[in-house]
């Protein structure tokens, strides 16, 4: 019988942020939701994809200058400025001073030691008790244009325009404080069995796009992840797109679900899976953060449109019944029928039939 493993998490679902709302606003309510988290002994918040700005990539911003204001500086020389930047570092003193580990999006302005600047889509997780950032991801599916398509009644997305692909993979990271009584690497003897599920928490990060594609969960999956953090900012209605906007954001909301639950579900593990909504900038975005179990089933679910806490109380244990089930990789996966995964990105169809009679 596996030990419960419970924490208390929240989605802190952001309503709509305008082109024109001060950073310092945001900050604040974003403050605002993780007190709210700190009254119901949340230990783990996450915020949406850019979290800190209007979702900028609806916008064809060709300043320099202007483009600049999207993002946050680090640098190899400092990979850990959000740590200390002026815009952020309240958020981070706050979680530390709360005991609250938290995950945000952003947009990463990223100067290596030889100077070029490269920008990211980038997801960050803080550990409250180590006081430090544990782990980034930089969004890899980025959907859009990479140029502007510039029709009337066409809705601008921009991500290849603003972001490079990210770099850093689908790598899965252990978080400390979590739990209670999590198996360490100096308590293993030869005479204990598996360490599968007592170590301490393994989680993973994806944004938006990302969970769409069933290759981004798999790596988690293999890596053992029991949470997996998603934000997101998805569009409700496209004038481009087929349907009435009641349709179109319906179909939408079904679609966002079905990605977290199919992932959280065919690879055993919890899902939190953070929004922003509402009105931005005149263009809607669906709301619908949502908590998912190992089963595939919603657990919490966002009612409003606004910034809003969706909480749960999770047993990470749980993840053990499909992982060591259905889904126990090591003994059903069957690896050499799944070459073409890797092999071929675009579709190859197969060759056409000939003609009856020929
Ligand atoms: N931000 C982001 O990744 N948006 C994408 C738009 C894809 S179009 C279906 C999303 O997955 O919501």
């Amino acid at each position: 019988m596996t030990s419960p493993r419970l924490i208390t998490v929240a989605a802190a679902q952001l309503g709509a942020i305008q082109l024109n709302t001060l950073r310092t606003e945001v900050i604040d309510r974003m403050l605002n939701l993780l007190g709210q988290a700190k009254d119901l002994d949340v230990r783990l918040v996450v915020f949406p994809e850019l979290a800190l700005t209007t979702f900028f990539p609806r916008h064809i911003i060709q300043d320099p200058a202007e483009i600049a204001k999207y993002f946050e500086e680090s640098s190899d020389e400092n990979p850990n400025a959000l740590l200390t930047n002026e815009n952020t570092r309240v958020l981070f003193e706050r979680a530390k001073s709360l005991g609250i580990d938290i995950s945000f999006g952003y947009g990463e302005r990223w100067s290596d030691k030889y100077g070029k600047q490269s920008h990211y889509n980038t997801m960050t997780y803080y550990s409250a008790k180590g006081g430090s950032i544990l782990a980034k991801y930089r969004k890899v599916h980025l959907p859009g244009t990479k140029e502007p398509v510039r029709k009337p009644n066409v809705a601008e997305q921009l991500e290849k325009m603003f972001f490079e692909n990210g770099d850093l993979g689908f790598q899965a990271f252990r978080v400390p404080h979590l739990v209670d009584g999590a198996l360490k690497a100096n308590d293993i003897d030869s005479t204990r069995p598996s360490t599968d599920g007592k170590g301490d928490p393994i989680l993973g990060m994806l944004l938006c796009n990302d969970r769409r594609w069933p290759e981004a969960w798999r790596c988690y999956g293999l890596q053992g992840a029991e949470l997996v953090l998603q934000g997101y900012n998805t569009r409700g209605y496209a004038p481009q797109n087929p349907g009435t906007p009641k349709a179109q954001e319906e179909l939408a909301i079904f679609h966002h679900r079905l990605s977290c639950q199919a992932g959280s579900y065919q690879n055993a593990c919890f899902s939190i899976n953070c929004g922003k909504a509402g009105y931005e900038d005149g263009g809607l975005l669906i709301a619908s953060s949502i908590i998912v179990a190992p089963s595939g089933k919603i657990i919490a679910e966002s009612k409003t449109s606004d910034d809003e806490l969706v909480v749960a109380s999770i047993d990470l244990a749980e993840c053990r019944f499909n992982k060591e089930g259905v889904f126990n990789f090591g003994k059903h996966r069957v690896v050499e029928h799944y070459g073409r995964l890797i092999e071929q990105v675009g579709v190859q169809e197969i060759p056409l039939l000939e003609r009856d009679g020929q």
